[in-house]
């Protein structure tokens, strides 16, 4: 038998591949919720139906009206600002439908124009992470499912936990319930807030988590009663264990560049000397980089010459005289010998505007530190004066003879 090539192979398995990607467009979720008969009531018991969905991204949502009023589905909370801006299908009759595909994740509140008291949430989120956790209470009447958003929890931003009350049996909405939300670290309480109302069945808990908070954290929620009934923190309970990831460490800004400032003697300057590399060392080409600025205003300084000087011990090293800064900044670069560490001056003097030829007395003098290079004879003195007194403690535990 003749073995197909593997491009072959390929080239076969190719539809096989691309099913679950039609499948997945030709399915692409969709919720229906109904504006039930009533809905115009306060007084009725729903008005959207389910009032609360959590649908993955690219979900679309459709509305139905099946009340005898016209309603709208308008997005956000009634009378905020942005009411409407997501999206607004306008009257709906009765038996009209309005859809709206929700394709990134986030808390969609709407509610409607006409009637502000019917609103409801769609919940859009990709099911990963720390995201849509479902439970049951231990008094097994209410289904609760706690919703984390951003799904990946990370300490020092902020968390929202979206609740949502459930018949266990029905899976409506339960409305005017009341809970204990606390989240805890072992047995460390880090959030604990008593008596929350729950009015729509749908809460929000917003949460910032510490870095010493990251790792498995406990989100409890207990006493969960209707309002309408005494509390009793014996009965409905329930927990979600969650992961906070630890906030990303800061990052290293790398060394920051020594920056001298020195106001001239004539007090018409300001200079400022940023040297690099930050250690200076003899045998390597070292940049002084000046800025000048006006003292009064701040403003830098153009069209100015000075006069570089590199004074060690009263010897000057270098003397380079009416450098041009035109754009008020300029760069000197020198390379110190051995012979020439230790404290150095660098001096800036005679700052003037061009073409000025007189001396001025705009002077500033910086002081810097040349290090020497990889002292070989100390460290071999150092390793061994260590060695010495390693070997002198040695001898000081042997017993006297
Ligand atoms: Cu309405």
């Amino acid at each position: 038998m003749k073995t197909m090539s593997s491009t072959t192979k390929i080239v076969m398995l190719l539809p096989l591949l691309l099913v679950p990607i039609v499948l997945n467009n030709a399915f692409a979720e969709e919720f229906n919720i109904a504006i039930v008969k009533g809905a115009a009531f306060p007084e009725n018991i729903k008005h959207y139906d389910p009032a609360y969905v959590r649908v993955n991204p690219g979900a679309t949502v459709v509305w139905t009206n099946d009340d005898k009023s016209v309603h709208t589905v308008t997005s956000g909370s009634p009378g905020a600002k942005d009411s409407g801006r997501l999206f607004d299908s306008g009257f709906i009759r009765t038996g009209a439908t309005f859809s709206h595909t929700f394709d990134e994740e986030g808390i969609f509140d709407y509610h409607c124009w006409i009637h502000p008291w019917v609103i409801g949430r769609v919940a859009v989120s990709s099911g990963a992470g720390s995201i849509g956790k479902i439970a049951v209470t231990e008094g097994d009447r209410f289904r609760v499912e706690l919703i984390a958003l951003p799904p990946i929890i990370e300490a020092g931003k902020p968390t929202s936990f979206v609740l949502s009350f459930l018949n266990p049996v029905t899976r409506d909405t339960e409305r005017n319930v009341v809970y204990d939300f606390a989240v805890m670290k072992g047995d460390q309480i880090i959030v604990d807030r008593k008596q929350v109302n729950a009015w729509t069945g749908i809460t929000t808990e917003e949460v910032v988590l510490e870095r010493e908070h990251s790792g498995t954290l406990t989100v409890q929620l207990s006493n969960i009663h209707f309002a309408t009934e005494p509390p009793d923190p014996t009965k409905d309970k329930i927990s979600f264990t969650i992961d906070v990831a630890p906030a990303p460490e800061p990052k290293p800004k790398g060394e920051p560049l020594p920056v001298m400032t020195q106001q001239t003697l004539g007090k018409k300057f300001f200079i400022e000397m940023v040297f690099a590399p930050t250690v200076i060392e003899p045998d390597k080409s070292q940049t002084f980089a000046l800025s000048f600025f006006n003292a009064e205003t701040g403003v830098v300084e153009r069209n100015l010459l000075y006069d570089f000087t590199i004074v060690k011990d009263g010897q000057v090293l270098v003397n380079r005289e009416s450098r041009s800064a035109p754009s008020g900044t300029a760069v000197e670069d020198f390379t110190f010998n051995e012979d020439q560490t230790g404290s150095v001056t660098v001096k800036v003097s005679n700052v003037r505007v061009f073409p000025d030829p007189g001396r001025t007395a705009e002077e500033a003098e910086f002081s810097v530190n040349v290090v020497p290079e990889f002292p070989l004879g100390i460290m071999l003195i150092a390793t061994s004066a260590i060695a010495a007194m390693v070997l002198f403690g040695r001898f000081k535990k042997l017993p006297h003879l």
